[in-house]
């Protein structure tokens, strides 16, 4: 497959999270991803689900010759190999590391376990200000609309700056 360009979503909430970031990040380029941008480190508000710990996120450009599921796969396997080294036992509270694709070139994939581009991303401020930030010119491959219209309407979410 020819190399495309992808954006990634990162986040964790448990632990070293700064850390955790990092080893995705080490993890991605040693198995043959090229991270050619990477955001800022945002601390942001839980989404979803309440009560937990706040998050650090951020978004990556990578590139990649590796199909949409074999890279959904590795993500998996990096969510794992990260939670596995660090909590062994912690499987149901908030997760050391996860690993979303936002975006895959200009795909629409809409299978049972990959749906592509992702579907909450337009909602999600802690997406969408780390991935702008990175590709501020980026248009919703569904819509056509600039990502940065969405931004608008997820201001109520909070996200800061990690300094
Ligand atoms: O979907 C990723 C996990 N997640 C997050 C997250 O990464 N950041 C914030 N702020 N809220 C979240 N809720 C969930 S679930």
């Amino acid at each position: 497959m020819p190399e495309k360009t992808v954006y990634l979503s990162l986040g964790s909430n448990l632990g070293e999270r700064e850390d955790r970031l990092g080893q995705a990040i080490y993890i991605l380029e040693r198995e043959g991803v090229a991270v050619t941008a990477r955001s800022s480190v945002y601390e942001t508000e839980p989404q979803d689900v309440p009560n937990q710990p706040w998050f650090l996120n951020m978004a990556v450009e990578c590139r990649t010759t590796l199909m949409p599921m074999q890279l959904m796969a590795l993500l998996l396997s990096i969510e794992k190999e990260i939670g596995r080294v660090r909590r062994p036992n912690l499987r149901r509270g908030p997760r050391p590391i996860d690993l979303d694709i936002l975006l895959f070139a200009e795909a629409i994939i809409d299978l049972p376990q990959l749906k592509v581009p992702h579907p909450r991303m337009l909602q999600r401020r802690f997406v969408l200000e780390p991935l702008l930030e990175i590709a501020p010119n980026l248009r919703h491959p569904v819509t056509y609309e600039p990502l940065g219209s969405y931004l608008r309407d997820t201001m109520n979410q909070q996200v800061r700056l990690r300094r």
